[in-house]
């Protein structure tokens, strides 16, 4: 039973309301009501006894590309198995009013599936890539979604080097781009949500300061509390799927 308390979650609705340009930061957490397990969850059966740190890395991926380009393979397909939640059709919708009204939400995700996008909504930056699409190791060439669920490795059409998941592994950098609409978005929105994530990862993580150290208001949605706690301005101690339709 998540403790939405009728105060703190007319405290968000409020802010909510008030907004002009709403940030939504998000993470596994919001896709889990859907299904898809969490990061840290995300090893469950086959690869339970493997680090996630160590799949999503370059040195997995340089050590065992066939097993790494397996576990994707299955992330792929079983995000086609499933659809999105109430969190992400409330998200859709708080866009669609605030545009109507002259606001706007950019979404900042974590997350390397389409939900918030297959809701309704436009995704300002993918911090850490995709599930949807491989890409080539050398050349710029990026495959469609169905290259994810080829079984043997596919080599790339142009340049035949070896294709590679196209998210962003432990170690690398983030693609430029999208950390640059992310930061400009947190700096300048008066209002960021931060949606299911530990808040551990960075450079990810240093968004939500940016946005308080911006005078942003924050209001957090997670069943437990986080590393990002502290900065709410509301913690709504509950899940995207319960507590987002009752603020947005
Ligand atoms: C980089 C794609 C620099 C792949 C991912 C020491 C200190 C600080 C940083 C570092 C350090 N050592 C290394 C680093 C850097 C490292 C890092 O941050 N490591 C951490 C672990 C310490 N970061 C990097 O490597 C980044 N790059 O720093 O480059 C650089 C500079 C120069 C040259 C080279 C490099 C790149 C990081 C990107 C990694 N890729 N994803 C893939 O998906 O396979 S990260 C991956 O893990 C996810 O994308 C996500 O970001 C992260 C998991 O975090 P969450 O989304 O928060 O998910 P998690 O499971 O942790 O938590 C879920 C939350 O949801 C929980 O709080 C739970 O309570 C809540 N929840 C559960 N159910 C619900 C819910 N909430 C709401 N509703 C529910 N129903
Ligand atoms: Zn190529």
């Amino acid at each position: 039973m998540s403790a939405l308390t009728p105060d703190r979650v007319a405290h968000a609705a409020r802010l909510a309301a008030d907004a002009r340009h709403v940030c939504v930061f998000s993470g596994a957490g919001m896709s889990a009501e859907s299904g898809i397990p969490t990061f840290r969850d995300a090893l469950t059966g086959l690869w339970e006894n493997y680090d996630p740190a160590d799949l999503a890395s370059p040195a997995g991926w340089r050590r065992d590309p066939d097993l790494v380009w397996g576990w994707y393979r299955e992330r792929a397909a079983a995000l086609r198995a499933v659809a999105p939640n109430d969190g992400h059709a409330a998200i859709a919708a708080l866009g669609r009013r605030k545009e109507r009204d002259g606001g706007r939400v950019s979404i900042v995700t974590q997350n390397v599936d389409d939900l918030h996008e297959r809701a309704g909504s436009v995704v300002d930056a993918h911090l850490h890539g995709s599930l949807l699409g491989p890409r080539c190791e050398a050349c710029a060439f990026r495959g469609d979604p169905e290259l994810s669920l080829a079984i043997d490795r596919p080599r790339c059409p142009q340049c035949a080097a070896s294709l590679r998941p196209d998210v962003v592994w432990f170690g690398e950098v983030l693609p430029e781009s999208a950390w640059d609409t992310a930061v400009a978005a947190a700096s300048a929105c008066d209002l960021m949500i931060i949606i299911g994530t530990s808040g551990v990862v960075h450079p990810a993580a240093s968004l939500p300061t940016i946005a308080a150290d911006s005078g942003a208001s924050i209001i957090e949605v997670n069943p437990e509390p986080s590393a990002l706690t502290p900065l709410a301005t509301v913690y709504l101690e509950s899940t995207a799927a319960a507590a987002l339709p009752a603020i947005s």
